[in-house]
């Protein structure tokens, strides 16, 4: 996988000695863990954190135009999304939180994907032609299922790994327990994939846990966690990577989860709802920005001419025409926010009957509204 290292080598070290690639201007710092890639991988990586970079900026400008819902910045966090899917195959089964929209680039972003944020239920499916879940708001939630997916995928001799991405914050979940100990008892080859970002909305990652890292508590249910230097695309690459040929042989016969905590900042609010002016320092943000994972990509790339101004450009506007294509393709999509009501419950709950009724007088009141016309 990488030039001189095996998975063990990567993945047999202190919970808290990061692994890390890239110093933060795109200097090797540890020639050993560079992973050997094609130029054409490297220069599609970089162009997925590009594009990664701009969607960010579009959904949060369509966002203030209200033609999308609230939605998660990802900027800051790309590295992290795009290294480590970068290090399965096509069709491991991957689920995620709610702010992993690179993860989805990486597997090129199919359009459905604006449908969850602008309010159509059909957003809520799974994308099952690319082995992606449903996206999770419910925190922790997903990692029992994306646990029992890899479970499943063993007992049916089925050489494929299930990695779950999910943020500091659902580490104090139950849900995370249970699936960490599920998975260190079961043999499940799952790789936990946390995306710490020093923060989950306004409380920060100092107390969330009383651990030093978080990497260590995969330690308490009998397996490896190791952190990674999630600002780097090549560090979550090399690790993602060892944590899945572990999942797929651990050796005795046996698949192993691995948990990996991968450290890096979210520069923007939690969401377009949040204002963190009142809970953290613009400081903070801006020593952040100094590790940024798309500059020291593009250093790297640059000093070995994978990459120069000319294939920039040309990037920069094919990334301008998909995202064009897929907004207003789902701008052309109709809604009807009867859906709302109708893929929970078989038969609907009486509360959600008089919510119904609600919504019918207010179209009757209203008339042809624009959002309540609904026939
Ligand atoms: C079970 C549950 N409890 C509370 C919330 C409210 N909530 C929404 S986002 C969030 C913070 C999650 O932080 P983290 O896991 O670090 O992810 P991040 O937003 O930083 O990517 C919380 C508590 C929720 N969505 N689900
Ligand atoms: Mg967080």
């Amino acid at each position: 996988m990488s030039r001189n290292v095996s998975a063990r080598d990567v993945l047999d070290r202190a919970p808290d000695d990061r692994v890390q690639v890239l110093d933060t201007d795109g200097t090797v710092v540890d020639p050993a863990l560079e992973p050997d890639l094609e130029p054409a991988t490297l220069r599609s990586m970089y162009r997925d954190m590009r594009f990664c970079r701009r969607f960010d900026e579009r959904m949060i400008s369509l966002q203030r135009q209200g033609r999308l819902g609230t939605y998660a910045s990802l900027a800051g966090q790309e590295g992290s999304q795009i290294g480590s899917t970068y290090a399965l195959a096509d069709d491991d089964m991957l689920s995620y939180q709610y702010r992993e929209h690179g993860a989805l680039v990486a597997r090129d972003l199919p359009w459905e994907y604006l449908l969850y944020w602008m309010g159509h239920e059909d957003g809520n499916a799974a994308l099952a032609d690319v082995d992606v879940f449903p996206l999770n708001i419910s925190i922790g939630g997903h990692l029992p299922h994306a646990v029992g997916w890899s479970w499943a995928a063993k007992l049916n001799d089925d050489e494929r790994v299930s990695v779950v991405h999910f943020g500091d914050g659902s580490t104090s979940e139950g849900d995370f327990h249970e699936a960490m100990n599920f998975a260190g008892v079961y043999d499940a080859p799952t790789v936990f994939f946390c995306n710490n970002n020093q923060w989950a909305i306004s409380v920060p990652r100092e107390t969330q846990t009383a651990s030093a890292t978080l990497a260590q508590k995969a330690h308490a249910y009998g397996f490896e966690g190791v952190q990674v230097d999630g600002m780097d695309p090549l560090a979550t690459y090399v690790v993602t990577r060892a944590a899945r040929e572990k999942a797929l042989d651990a050796g005795d016969d046996r698949r192993r989860p691995t948990l990996i905590e991968a450290i890096q900042y979210r520069y923007g609010a939690h969401t377009t709802a949040d204002d963190p002016d009142v809970y953290r320092d613009e400081a903070e943000v801006d020593r952040w920005r100094r590790r940024d994972p798309i500059d020291r990509f593009e250093a790297y790339l640059r000093d070995r001419s994978v990459l120069g101004d000319d294939l920039i450009r040309e990037i920069d506007a094919e990334i301008e025409d998909t995202l064009e294509t897929i907004v207003d393709r789902t701008e052309d999509v109709d809604a009807d926010p009867r859906e709302m009501f109708e893929f929970t419950y078989e038969d609907p709950t009486p509360r959600l009957d008089e919510q119904r009724e609600y919504l019918e007088d207010l179209r009757d009141s209203h008339g042809d509204h624009e959002l309540l016309d609904l026939e």
